[in-house]
């Protein structure tokens, strides 16, 4: 079996779901490093046969290099991190560790959002919300200075992030929820994030609209609430 060269020479090839968070934070370390990269939107309700066939676990983001198929954002970003100079993870061991731990509490928390937002009944939703609050209880607590996680330097971990805080930003607007009261920190953290161009530029023009008539006709209770207050 022949391997692929390490180092890419074509241009990486994002296969993505115009609503997924996972594949937002590819996108941002994306834009962030700005890497040249090609797009192509699937449809997760209606799978193409070509995407079926190369992903391994059926789930978007997949990264295409030179013919190779990479998956898990959390991989992808720091493969990308890697081959275009490296800098947002920190050198030391533990403290890399620490991060790495860190997106994946981010990951628990992308499901946890989703549950919250599909969730059938008013109660589940509610519980939902409640184990996305214990989340950000503790995070507000091991969050130092900012502006970014890890200081003055964004890292993947802002990255895993930015996705959790643009939706909740949403969901505010539609149905307030208050999942960043009394957190100064993580609040004034989703908004450095939010206003980055890098994360501006990760969704669809009309990524908003999408989310909210998705999550209206998916029948969760949270997404039947949207817009009814305003
Ligand atoms: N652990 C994966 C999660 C990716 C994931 O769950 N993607 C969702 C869309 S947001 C997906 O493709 N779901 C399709 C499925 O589960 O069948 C990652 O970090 O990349």
């Amino acid at each position: 079996m022949s391997h692929p060269q390490s180092t890419p020479s074509a241009k990486p090839h994002l296969i993505s779901f115009k609503l997924c968070p996972f594949v937002q934070r590819s996108a941002i370390t994306l834009l962030y490093k700005n890497v040249d990269f090609d797009i192509t939107y699937i449809d997760l309700a209606d799978l193409p046969q070509w995407f079926s066939d190369i992903s391994p676990l059926g789930k978007v983001p997949v990264l295409k290099v030179d013919g190779t198929v990479l998956f898990e954002s959390a991989v992808i970003n720091e493969y990308l991190d890697e081959t275009s100079g490296g800098g947002l993870l920190p050198a030391d061991p533990l403290q890399k560790a620490l991060n790495r731990a860190w997106i994946e509490v981010g990951s628990e928390m992308i499901i946890a959002q989703y549950r919250m937002l599909t969730a059938d009944t008013e109660q589940n939703s509610r519980d939902a919300r409640d184990a996305l609050e214990k989340h950000l209880q503790r995070i507000e607590a091991a969050f130092g200075d900012g502006p970014y996680f890890n200081g003055a330097q964004l890292s993947l971990v802002d990255t895993a992030y930015a996705p959790i805080f643009l939706r909740l930003e949403i969901i505010e607007r539609q149905h307030p929820i208050g999942l960043l009261d009394n957190k100064p920190r993580l609040a004034a953290w989703a908004q450095t994030l939010l206003g980055l161009d890098a994360v501006r530029r990760s969704v669809v023009d009309d990524f908003e609209s999408l989310f909210i008539e998705y999550f209206k006709s998916h029948g969760g209770w949270l997404g039947a609430q949207f817009g009814q207050d305003n």
